[in-house]
């Protein structure tokens, strides 16, 4: 077979330690994450942003078209017009379009239709899907792609000892306009960012054991 794109050396990655360690301590690392919806107003670096959002551009993506746009909001008067169009979706939400499976699947996370959060955190990371690239050619496994940046910005940012909290107001096309974003980006997650405020409590949950989520054939 033929390869009609340009080729080079592939430079491969070693860990320091042996894979045994460095698996366990990026685990180690990993479940310390969790949802927060209580943050601080400390600011964060613009830095720490734009080198989460590089880390979420290294993602593969469908045919490499990296269908995403992450748009960085610390604008105070932009949180809070996305604070009270989400506040809007979410009245919506809670007191119409949740079933009573739903709304009660929600209980023991404590949300409700209140967002402080989409003011108080410093960064509002709007995470975009792209349903055309940029120079208007197809896309592909959109929903992956996305998916797997985002879980890789979600993990530059808890790595960077940031907290996040995966916000989907539903319908989120508000934020296309808000954010004046062309006819082919969809809003795809909302992304509030910074330090969890003092005395965060997070829900009493537990993980699925290993066993449960992994299948040894
Ligand atoms: N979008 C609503 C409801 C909500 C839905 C799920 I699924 C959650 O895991 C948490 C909340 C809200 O943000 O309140």
């Amino acid at each position: 077979m033929s390869i009609s794109g340009t080729h080079i050396p592939h430079i491969h990655y070693t860990p320091e330690t042996p894979p045994e360690e460095a698996s366990r301590r990026f685990y180690e690392i990993m479940r310390l994450r969790r949802s927060v919806r209580s943050f601080s107003d400390r600011p964060v670096p613009e830095e720490v942003i734009r080198l989460a959002i590089a880390s979420a551009g290294t993602a593969p993506s469908g045919a490499h078209k990296q269908p995403w746009r992450f748009v960085a909001v610390s604008d105070p008067a932009m949180k809070r017009q996305i604070r009270e169009a989400a506040e809007a979706e979410e009245r919506e939400f809670y007191s119409r379009r949740a079933g009573k499976e739903w709304l009660a699947d929600l209980e023991p996370l404590g949300t409700n239709a209140n967002k402080p959060f989409l003011e108080t955190a410093p960064w509002l990371i709007v995470v975009f899907k792209m349903m055309k690239a940029g120079d208007a050619t197809q896309v592909y496994y959109v929903n992956e792609s996305v998916g797997i940046a985002t879980g890789f910005l979600i993990a530059a940012l808890h790595h960077a000892g940031l907290a996040t909290l995966t916000h989907t107001p539903s319908p989120m096309g508000f934020l296309t306009k808000l954010l004046g974003r062309g006819e082919h980006e969809r809003p795809f997650l909302l992304l509030p960012v910074g330090y969890p405020a003092q005395g965060c409590t997070v829900p009493d949950l537990t993980r699925k054991p290993l066993d449960e989520i992994m299948v040894r054939i």
